[in-house]
């Protein structure tokens, strides 16, 4: 059976802005209060996914969750109507108002762990929605992407979409930001990387000093176990203090894999060298062919270029004339250690032949570059046709997506703008408008 990548991309929400709500993401903080453009987001954003579209890779849209999310508000002891839960937590405490309008469910890389069926024993497709519980902002997502994702994939012969894990610290889970897929093909099994922070019950590895390590190895474990991988096809890496305390708060700002290509920065993993062999040697023994490991020395990129440039929070997509494409946002076409990173990588012997840059400011404004915005699905050809098809970009759906930003969206917001109430008006009325064209009932997405 045939099976192809899918790409779903998050579409930024009406109320893109920048609050400083993720400690250890520097670009986060840096923004914080500084205004942003929701309509100039989402554009950037359709532009990317249309880029994909043409390249003939699968490209799908998961909607933006309605925000403000009141219940919210409401669970932490604000009374009244709508105006006055938003006036009173504005003044009363500006963060956790700033948590219920946060559209951070647009880096869909964060919103499940995803294995195709070929990797499961039972030959389904299995999602297990994040948790998010690292940072309350988030934390607040899981509930509807869950919702969402059991609309989009209903089909339980196909598709198992899990609870999210328990919403602890010891099971923190970022999803598949901290995962990587390498196989020859993608409809064969495929060797799973997931990639912890700490382990929360072992305290004798070494923890980052500054940013907190957001993924547990016990979250890892677990979405392993859940979605039935083989141990021999499994292989769980350890992120460096040293990454993390320099802000790569997910693996995929230093590390991406596709089909027999994975780059790497050197300072990724813990005992990286002996980590990589073995994978090298899982790989070999798997497909009885050379994984191509490519990795980036400290002389070439710094870890702080790398977590300003987001070079490895490229998109690494395998075009159906079978050449790679690796997608970077355009601050690696302005630093220079990332543009000769990248130039080095299409001149050596390896599937990558095109690098293509992007104008995605105001997602990586908040640490969300190319690949944070998507979530990658592989799809057999009877998936393809069970699950809900609304949400495949075609040409048409590019329009509609682009005339519904352009009616419904601000040009800017400012922290102030948050109590306003004609904010939630208008975005409630946006979310209405996209679930008629995306096809989806209402109460998925305005159900909180
Ligand atoms: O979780 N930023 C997101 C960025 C997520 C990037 N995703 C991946 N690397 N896959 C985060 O830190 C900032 C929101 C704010 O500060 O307003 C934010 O949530």
């Amino acid at each position: 059976m045939t099976a192809r990548e899918f790409n779903f991309d998050g579409i930024v929400g009406p109320t893109h802005n920048y609050a400083g709500l993720s400690y250890g993401n520097v670009a986060s903080a840096t923004h914080r209060h500084k205004s942003s453009s929701p309509k100039t987001a989402a554009l950037q954003g359709l532009r990317k996914m249309k880029f994909v579209a043409d390249l003939g890779i699968g490209q799908c849209v998961l909607p933006p969750l309605y925000r403000p999310y009141l219940g919210f508000l409401r669970a932490v002891g604000f009374t009244g109507n709508d105006e006055q839960l938003l006036e009173k937590a504005f003044r009363t405490d500006p963060v956790l108002l700033a948590a219920c309008y946060s559209a951070s469910n647009m880096w869909t890389a964060n919103a499940a762990t995803v294995s195709p069926a070929a990797d499961c024993q039972d030959g389904r497709l299995h999602f297990t929605p994040a948790n998010l519980t690292s940072t309350l902002h988030r934390s607040l997502e899981p509930p509807a992407t869950t919702r969402v994702f059991r609309a989009i994939f209903e089909n339980e012969d196909a598709f198992v979409v899990h609870d999210p894990l328990p919403s602890t610290l010891v099971l923190a889970d970022e999803g598949a930001a901290n995962h990587t897929r390498l196989t020859i093909e993608p409809s064969q099994p495929g060797i799973e990387i997931f990639v912890h922070g700490r382990a929360a019950m072992n305290r004798n590895i070494t923890f980052p000093k500054k940013f907190p390590a957001r993924q547990t190895l016990e979250s890892c474990q677990a979405i392993a176990r859940r979605h039935g991988l083989l141990a021999s096809r499994t292989v769980h890496l350890q992120q460096t203090p040293a990454a993390i305390d320099a802000g790569v708060f997910h693996n995929d700002v230093i590390s991406v894999g596709n089909e027999n290509v994975f780059l790497t920065h050197v300072q990724a993993f813990v005992d990286q060298a002996a980590m990589l062999s073995q994978v090298r040697q899982m790989f070999e023994q798997q497909f009885d062919s050379p994984l191509q490991v490519v990795e980036f020395s400290d002389g070439e990129i710094s870890l702080s270029k790398t977590v300003s440039s987001y070079l490895f929070n490229s998109q690494l997509l395998t075009r159906p004339d079978g050449g790679m494409t690796l997608i970077c946002p355009l601050d690696c076409k302005t630093s220079s250690s990332a543009y000769a990173c990248t130039q080095r990588l299409i001149a050596e012997d390896n599937p990558v032949d095109q690098v293509e840059f992007f104008e995605l400011r105001q997602s990586m404004n908040n640490g969300g570059g190319p690949a944070c915005l998507r979530l990658r699905v592989v799809l057999t050809e009877e998936q393809q046709k069970a699950m809900h098809s609304g949400i495949i970009l075609t040409k048409t759906l590019y329009g509609s997506l682009v005339k519904w930003v352009e009616k419904n969206y601000r040009n800017e917001l400012i922290p102030d703008d948050l109590r306003d109430p004609n904010l939630l008006t208008e975005t409630r009325d946006a979310i209405h408008e996209l679930c008629g064209i995306l096809d989806l009932p209402t109460d998925v997405l305005l159900g909180d």
